[in-house]
């Protein structure tokens, strides 16, 4: 008989290679746990988990570049940016804004077809029409299509900093100029990459002029409880474009696209940047960096052909059939549209589990 639903246990993360969610901190375990029943929506009622919003907030606008390490004494972290429920949100939410703000009835919002699928679902939301261009050989936003792309209509220009299938980082500065020509504020999905660009030497957040809006997910690589997100503008106009009157509520406006949210997401969040930012972070990076180029190079030692991982994620070619006989063997892999396996080098995953990997796979070829 099943146990009852209290009593069950989550699976392991052992054998969970492309994942973006982790094993997360225990300090931001304990944090939510705490905050549970806290409901960062409702600020007035709940200062405690407000404040600690503020304070997630204030270390996702040094990360990403929006201040000073240690926080300018006179930012207001409630102004540029709130802990969403995931990727999803931010760029539905940084969508929006860029709508609201836009002088056009027909907005057009420009993305690399590697853009993930949360941008079609903000499209089909928000009623506005995404207009996806092919990347380059390598799996980057292409400049001159993006160029190409834009017209009186645009009212955003996406890159993403990190992509979901290939780890890629778009040409930040070179689609900032673009935009800044054009008039079109320039988001930043780093949903999943936000966490490791802080230490791989990429222009990327908001030290590029011309980046307006950012996606970077606590949940993932930043090691807070799921479904903390992060959604940072440079400003605040582009927050209050999202603020909607709040007439029951002791607080007038409310810019999250939830209402009632996750206080375990936010105090997890705010605990997680507490211990680990800036050098558990950088640690991670760069273990995970190492990682990745073990793994690639073990996997071309064997004849496969990887594609050369630019962040810790490595996509390979697999035949179905052994890509099959893996899974069955409790792998948790997935596939790039294009057919490769891909490997994201999480922080649960360590060099014993893809040598036990890599020796499951030695035995199926
Ligand atoms: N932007 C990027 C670049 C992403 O990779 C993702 C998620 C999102 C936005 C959306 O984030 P949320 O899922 O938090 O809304 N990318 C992964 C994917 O779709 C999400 C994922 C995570 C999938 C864990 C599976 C999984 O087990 O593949």
């Amino acid at each position: 008989m099943q146990p009852s639903a209290a009593e069950r246990r989550p699976q392991s993360f052992d054998r969970v290679l492309s994942s973006m969610c982790t094993e997360p901190h225990p300090a931001a375990r304990r944090a939510a746990e705490r905050f549970l029943a806290s409901n960062p929506g409702d600020p007035a009622t709940y200062g405690t988990i407000a404040e600690l919003e503020r304070e997630a907030v204030g270390a996702l606008a040094e990360i990403t570049g929006l201040t000073d390490a240690g926080g300018a004494a006179d930012f207001d972290s409630s102004s540029h940016g709130y802990v969403t429920a995931g990727g999803t949100e931010s760029n539905i939410q940084a969508v929006r804004s860029a709508r609201e703000r836009a002088d056009t009835d027909d907005p057009i919002v420009v993305a690399p077809e590697s853009a993930h699928f949360s941008f079609h679902k903000a499209a089909s939301v928000l009623d506005v029409e995404l207009r996806t261009v092919p990347t380059d050989g390598d799996g980057r936003a292409d400049v001159d299509a993006v160029a190409a792309a834009l017209d009186d209509d645009a009212a955003l220009v996406v890159a993403v900093a990190g992509s979901t299938e290939y780890g890629r980082v778009d040409p930040i500065p070179a689609l900032a100029d673009l935009a800044v020509d054009a008039g079109v504020p320039l988001h930043v999905d780093a949903a999943w990459g936000g966490f490791h660009l802080p230490f791989s030497g990429h222009d990327w957040a908001f030290a590029v002029d011309g980046v307006e809006t950012v996606t970077i997910d606590p949940h993932k690589v930043g090691r807070a409880a799921v479904p903390a997100g992060g959604l940072l503008a440079r400003d605040p106009a582009a927050l209050d474009a999202l603020g909607i009157e709040t007439p029951y509520l002791e607080t007038a406006s409310q810019a999250s696209l939830t209402g009632t949210r996750s206080g375990a997401g936010v105090a997890s969040a705010a605990a997680a940047a507490d211990a680990l930012w800036p050098d558990g972070y950088r640690r991670e990076h760069e273990r995970a960096s190492d990682l990745a180029a073990w793994f690639a190079d073990e996997l071309r030692g064997r004849g496969i052909a990887v594609v050369e991982p630019e962040l810790p994620l490595v996509a390979f070619d697999l035949p179905r059939p052994t890509f099959e006989s893996l899974r069955e063997r409790g792998w948790r892999l997935s596939r790039t549209g294009a057919g490769e396996a891909r490997v994201v080098v999480m922080p649960h995953v360590t060099r014993e589990s893809l040598s036990a990997f890599l020796d499951d796979l030695d035995e199926r070829r």
